[in-house]
């Protein structure tokens, strides 16, 4: 028998991206059910040749039964409705910030911690675009080496603010006058270090979110995590600049050899021939691309490397269905 399956925020950019995942991986979907606000819902969506009608999201209908609703309709419409999902037995995969640093909760990138999710039922949370694609890449390293302390920067696409930046990026490739919404400062011809809100600290919300979800992720708090998150005119695919200390002394073949038979990973490192992975080249697909690998010229124990992953898919849309399908191959 097949599932049935919401999606919440259904004609979102992610939401979108998750019904175009769904069917490329071909889940055993009997029914699909989509919602969302008063704005969307009564419009159609097509899925596998079929229309289907777009529902209102209400309390009521999150109290019927489903095996899996995907969620990514903002942290509010999470707030409220996945609780109420999940009170009627439902599980939930929540793409929002709105769960994640919850206790008890599980945060989930299907590489790295699937056995967190035994016997559980509930909300799960799907971690942050840049924090995924981080975890991915570092994981079988940290798994030999022993990670002590990240310091990373990020390229972000502006796909990740949605569609309306999408549309800023593109309006002003075409008219360099035309008005930032969107963003603080123009973002055509230029780079904006500033991604979410800032916090009293000094450091932005998104740049704490690759501090508190790697630390949650790989259930270890001693890991010391250094963020700038910084939004690029790229439309889609987030870069990391990733620096690591380990506690072990690494090695660079080593570390390609172990990236090179590791899940979800794709190795591009061959400086001689400009091997390496840049956004454009891996837009719509699924892995995580690392290059640019090497030893730090002082510290004997510190490695740099490039990762490179499209955010809507394996930043969001890809994970949280590759929740489901952990789920469904292990019989969690
Ligand atoms: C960005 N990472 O690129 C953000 C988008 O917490 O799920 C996703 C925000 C989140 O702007």
């Amino acid at each position: 028998m097949g599932l049935i399956v919401g999606v919440v925020g259904a004609t979102g950019a992610v939401g979108r991206k998750m019904l175009q995942i769904l069917d490329e991986r071909k889940l055993p979907i009997d029914r699909l059910r989509l919602f969302a606000s008063e704005k969307s819902a009564g419009t159609t969506v097509s899925f596998r040749g079929e229309e289907i009608q777009v529902e209102l999201l209400t309390d009521e209908v999150m109290k019927d039964t489903f095996d899996y609703l995907l969620f990514s309709a903002g942290g509010g419409v999470s707030e409220k409705f996945a609780p109420i999902a999940a009170a009627a037995g439902n599980i939930v995969i929540d793409n929002s910030s709105q769960w994640r640093m919850t206790e008890g909760i599980p945060l989930i990138v299907p590489e790295v911690n699937p056995h967190v999710l035994k016997g559980y039922r509930g909300i799960i949370a799907n971690p942050n675009c840049s924090t995924i694609q981080m975890v991915v890449a570092l994981s079988p390293l940290h798994k030999r080496y022993g990670m002590k302390r990240i310091v990373v920067s990020t390229y972000q696409a502006v796909s990740g603010s949605g569609f309306k930046a999408i549309q800023e990026l593109e309006n002003q490739t075409k008219d360099e006058n035309h008005p930032n919404e969107v963003y603080t400062r123009k973002i055509f011809g230029n780079c904006i270090p500033h991604i979410d809100v800032f916090n009293e600290n000094g450091f932005t919300k998104e740049e704490l979110k690759m501090v508190y979800e790697t630390q949650k992720i790989f259930d270890n708090k001693d890991i010391q995590v250094n963020a700038t998150t910084v939004r690029i005119p790229v439309y889609y695919g987030h870069s990391e600049s990733v620096y690591v200390e380990f506690e072990e002394t690494p090695d660079v073949n080593e570390i390609k050899e172990i990236l090179s038979n590791s899940e979800g990973i794709v190795l591009m490192d061959n400086p001689e021939e400009n091997c390496y992975p840049t956004p454009l080249e891996v837009e719509n697909t699924d892995a995580t691309y690392v290059g640019r690998i090497r030893k730090d010229l002082f510290n004997p124990k510190g490695i740099s490397l490039w990762v490179v992953a499209d955010n809507l898919r394996k930043g969001a849309a890809t994970n949280a269905v590759q929740i489901i399908e952990a789920m469904e191959k292990n019989n969690l």
